[in-house]
C-alpha cells in the first residue's frame, strides 16, 4: 500500500500533468518531487507528431527496479513519482489490454529521465 505522502504527490503530479505541466517543470521549479512521465501516442496520421485523438489508453507501463506498474489514462498520459535523488528510469510499456488495444501495439522498452520530453511514441504489431 502506497504511503499518504505517495499518493498526495501522484494527485499534484496528475493535476500538473492535466494542465499540460511536464515533469521538466516540475524538477525546474522546485516542487520537491520528481515524476517519470509522459503521454503515449500512436502516430496514425503519420505526421511524426502527436495530433489530438492519438493518445493510448490502457497500455501498461511498469517502472522497472520497482513494483510499480500502471495504466494510461484516457488521454494516455502515465505518471510516476520517485525519490529526488531518482533522475531515470527503464520503462517497460505493454499492451496488456485485452479489450480495446489488445496486443495492437509493439511493447517497448525505453530509458526515460525526469527532464525528458513529454511524448512516447508506439509502433503497431503487424
Ligand atoms: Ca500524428
Amino acid at each position: 500500500m502506497q504511503s499518504l505522502k505517495a499518493r498526495i504527490l501522484r494527485i499534484i503530479a496528475t493535476i500538473l500533468g492535466f494542465f499540460g505541466i511536464s515533469s521538466t517543470f516540475v524538477a525546474c521549479y522546485g516542487v520537491p518531487i520528481n515524476a517519470i512521465g509522459g503521454r503515449i501516442f500512436f502516430d496514425e496520421n503519420n505526421n511524426s507528431s502527436y495530433d489530438e485523438g492519438e493518445e493510448i489508453k490502457g497500455l501498461s507501463v511498469k517502472l522497472e527496479d520497482t513494483s510499480e506498474t500502471i495504466l494510461t489514462d484516457e488521454n494516455g498520459d502515465f505518471y510516476f513519482i520517485v525519490s529526488q535523488n531518482m533522475e531515470e528510469g527503464t520503462l517497460l510499456i505493454e499492451d496488456t489490454d485485452g479489450e480495446e488495444n489488445g496486443g495492437k501495439f509493439k511493447t517497448k522498452k525505453i530509458k526515460r529521465s525526469v527532464y525528458d520530453g513529454d511524448l512516447i511514441k508506439m509502433e503497431k504489431d503487424n
